[in-house]
Formats: structure tokens, sequence, C-alpha cells
């Protein structure tokens, strides 16, 4: 098995390992909760760890119940981009928006929140959905000297996707660690996509136990 030295200019993100996209949640991930022990495994292996949270107010512009007449997972045109409509999930402050009750958060270095503003959706860890404002996660990294990001969570054709790609518009080396992620795969074939469009701009891909300190 090819393994991967961790650097001191690595950085582990945490994507949204929250109780709404783990199972019994609003937005369930299927197997979402799967990604918990392998993330608590590595974690220690980080100099740097960041995990975002997904962190809408309510009646967020993401949310069907926002559109009447419209139903989660239907697309929407807002202001000239597209907007995959959810159901109401990650509500700042509710227990959905909690991390997983499993996932170890001593290590994490910081925690970023992203989706605050009630008109714009944000997927990315990196950029709001505008594709302009950014989040300062960029400007955080660089200033801690870090050079690669290793990306965990979910959902791996959502916001790990996202966040994978503005990594590298960013000037990040990125590596996706696949098993440490599940995907929505909404609508199916999502996924491929996503993974496929990751490789394409230079998104590394390992395994979770591929990684050695
Ligand atoms: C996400 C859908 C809506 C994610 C967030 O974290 O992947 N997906 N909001
Ligand atoms: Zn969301």
């Amino acid at each position: 098995m090819d393994m991967e030295r961790i650097q001191p200019s690595d950085a582990l993100l945490v994507v949204d390992v929250q109780n709404d996209f783990c199972p019994g949640g609003a937005l369930a991930v299927p197997e979402g909760d799967a990604v918990v022990p392998l993330i608590n495994k590595i974690t220690g292996l980080f100099p740097t760890v960041v995990a975002t949270q997904d962190w809408h107010p309510e009646g967020h512009i993401s949310f069907a119940s926002r559109h009447p007449g419209k139903n989660p997972f239907e697309v929407v045109e807002i202001r000239g981009t597209e907007q995959v409509l959810w159901p109401d999930h990650c509500v700042e402050g509710t227990p959905g928006a909690d991390f997983h009750p499993g996932l170890n958060t001593t290590a994490f270095r910081f925690v970023l929140r992203k989706g605050t503003n009630l008109e714009m959706d944000s997927y990315s860890a990196f950029l709001e959905n505008d594709r302009r404002t950014t989040t300062g996660l960029a400007g955080l990294l660089r200033e801690l000297g870090v050079q690669r990001v290793f990306l965990s969570g979910l959902a791996t054709d959502v916001c790990v996707r996202a966040t994978a790609l503005d990594g590298r518009a960013a000037g990040f080396q990125v590596v996706l660690l696949e098993d440490a992620c599940r995907p929505v795969d909404v609508p199916p074939g999502n996924l491929a996509g996503a993974l496929r469009q990751m490789l394409d701009t230079g998104v590394r891909a390992f395994l979770a136990e591929e990684l050695q300190v």
C-alpha cells in the first residue's frame, strides 16, 4: 500500500459532520456517520484541523420551504445561479446543526460556519455560492503556512466537492480522503461527475489508512 507522510504544512478539513447529514437527520447522507471513526483516527496526525459547520438561519434561501410550491431536491434559479432546494437542515443553534456526538472535536483548532447568509448558500468552505464572497478560510490557511489540504466529511459530491475545487483555485494542493467522505448522490450519477471533476483539476485521492506521520 502506498503511504503518504503528513507534513507540517498540511491541514485536515472536516466538512459538515453534523447530525442533519447523518442517518436520522433532516438531510441524511447514506452512511454519513460511517466517517466519524475514521476522522477520529486521523485528526491527531495533523498539525492543523479545521472543521466546518453548515449553519443556516431559519428560512434560508436553500430551503424548499422558503419557495411556495417547490419540493426538496428541485432546482430553481436565484439571481442567475442554479440553487438546489433542500429540506430545512442545519438551522443555526439546533441539534441538527451540532457535530455528530461521536465526533472527537478536541483536535479542532478552528470551526468555520458557512451558509450563514439568509439570501445566499455556501457549499464550499472557501467561497459562497456567488463565487465571490470569501469565507476567509484561504487567508487563514495561508497565514498558517498551509500548502496542502486534506478533505474529509459530508457530502462528497456537494460541499466536499465545492471545497476541493475552490481549494485548487486558491492555489492549495488538495487531497480527497475518499473513505472519510460519503456522497448524497442526488441526482444519481452526481458522485461520478464530482469525482471526475475533482481529479481533472488536480485533486489527488487517498484512503485515510494510507496516512502516516
Ligand atoms: C450540504 C446540501 C446542502 C453539504 C450542505 O454539506 O454537503 N449539502 N447544504
Ligand atoms: Zn446547507
